[in-house]
């Protein structure tokens, strides 16, 4: 495989070059928001903090966050910092709740979207001319066309399929000699599991990028054998600019690569809401130096993650490097005095021979105390005792739960819904 640099000057910067270039830029976009936008200028006055004057990195701790809920309340347009006549594209993600979160993009907003996702395509392998075959959909999920921009920076034949059609798709990846196949995490195991159905291959498929989704190492072991490919976990969020914005794991799979020449990370302890120290785990928030049209401040991601390293890559990158995603700082189930997270329940499930792929998490309250049950596919020669075992040393205790045959639980379109709670009448929500 050759790997390699979209931008290997940039990927490269030595640790000093790049503080000093964050340090100029935290200044450049708070100022920017403060004087583009009336919602960050309130926030910012109440705060009591001088945007237009900021001395550096430094003062980043000190500067208000932003979350969801203020996308929610800014909906449609109220973040926007620039004229809507410069808009020239949106995508919105809609989440659990209610309204939905949208992020409006200049042209130089897709710009910067395909330099960072070209970024992660040459680090994963990828040559110009490459055959990119990209599931996910095209639409208002960034997913889609998040890849697309990127190929066009990119140099890949790109073929758009979209979501859905899995015969299809395989065809089309056997006759145009697919090699580098990108996915929503399920989607990518969809594939998988309609190539063993078929007793297929895709013999020219090399390169899986996969993310939007829990995604355990066990099921990264589960995909790399499954396609024989080399498997990437590409994350990014609609809130950052979409799919790769923040970046990708490096051949060297030691932790994602932040593109910390566009953004900032930081790691915040839960209980006190403050910075935690470097390896302990906390909630993502993000600052971004480079967007235009909705840049973000210290936005609380919601996802638990850990700073893995500052040290200079084996792969030559010295972009930190976060661990995989842990799940959402509200994805936590606590049962019977034991807490514990879905991607727990999926290493361990995933860890099994002959284990499917497909899984249930499901929450439930038996005569006023609240139980779990998990369900999974698996072949016939999988016995709910191997099954209870591995759970058992996973989370400490046997949850309940069935054996499904493959195939034998609910699929959804897109992103896959591991956490459902029963409701009184027995249906799952
Ligand atoms: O899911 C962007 C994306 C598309 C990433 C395709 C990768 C592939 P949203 O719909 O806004 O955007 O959801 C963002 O998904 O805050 C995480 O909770 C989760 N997520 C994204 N990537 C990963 C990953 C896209 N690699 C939310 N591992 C984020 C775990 C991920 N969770």
């Amino acid at each position: 495989m050759t790997y390699g640099f979209h931008n290997q000057k940039m990927e490269t910067a030595s640790l000093d070059e790049l503080r000093s270039l964050q340090n100029a830029k935290l200044k450049e976009i708070v100022r920017y928001v403060y004087q583009n936008n009336a919602s960050f200028k309130a926030k910012f006055d109440r705060a009591g903090i001088d945007a237009c004057h900021l001395k550096g990195l430094d003062d980043l701790p000190h500067l208000p966050t932003m979350s969801k809920e203020d996308f929610r309340a800014g909906y449609p347009l109220a973040l926007c910092c620039v004229d809507r006549k410069q808009i020239v594209e949106m995508h919105m993600s809609s989440g659990s709740t209610g309204t939905p979160i949208v992020m409006p993009y200049t042209r130089d907003d897709i710009n910067q979207w395909g330099q960072c996702m070209a970024r992660c395509y040459r680090m994963a392998g990828a040559l110009p001319g490459d055959v990119l075959q990209i599931t996910p959909s095209f639409g208002l999920f960034n997913g889609g066309f998040g890849f697309y921009h990127g190929a066009q920076q990119a140099g890949l034949f790109v073929i758009p399929t979209g979501a859905g059609n899995t015969p299809r798709q395989i065809k089309l990846a056997k006759d145009f000699g697919t090699r580098i196949l990108t996915a929503v995490v399920s989607y990518g195991v969809r594939v998988m599991e309609v190539l063993a159905e078929q007793k297929e291959s895709l013999p020219d498929l090399k390169i899986g990028m996969f993310g939007a989704e829990i995604f355990s190492d066990s099921m990264k072991k589960k995909i790399a054998a499954g396609l024989n490919i080399e498997v990437f976990d590409i994350y990014g969020m609609t809130e950052t600019g979409g799919v790769g914005t923040l970046g990708l794991d490096c051949c060297a799979h030691a932790g994602i690569h932040i593109w910390e020449d566009h953004y900032i990370v930081e790691v915040l302890d839960l209980e006190i809401g403050q910075p935690a120290p470097d390896g302990q785990m906390g909630e993502l928030v993000i600052t971004s130096f480079t967007r235009q049209a909705l840049p973000v401040i210290r936005f609380r991601t919601g996802d638990l993650t850990r700073i893995l390293s500052r040290d200079k890559c084996a792969c030559g990158r010295t972009h930190v490097r976060i661990a995989p995603i842990t799940g959402r700082v509200d994805d936590m189930i606590i049962v019977k005095g034991v807490n514990f997270f879905p991607k727990q329940v999926e290493q361990a499930l995933m860890a099994i021979p002959g284990a499917g792929s497909n899984y249930q998490i499901i929450i439930e309250n038996t005569d006023g105390v609240m139980d779990v049950r998990i369900n999974v596919e698996a072949e016939p020669s999988v016995t709910g005792y191997v099954v209870e075992k591995a759970l058992k040393e996973a989370l400490g205790f046997s949850p309940k739960g069935d054996i499904f045959p493959i195939n034998g639980l609910p699929r959804q379109e897109g992103k896959a819904k591991r956490v459902f709670y029963r409701n009184p009448d027995g249906t799952l929500r």
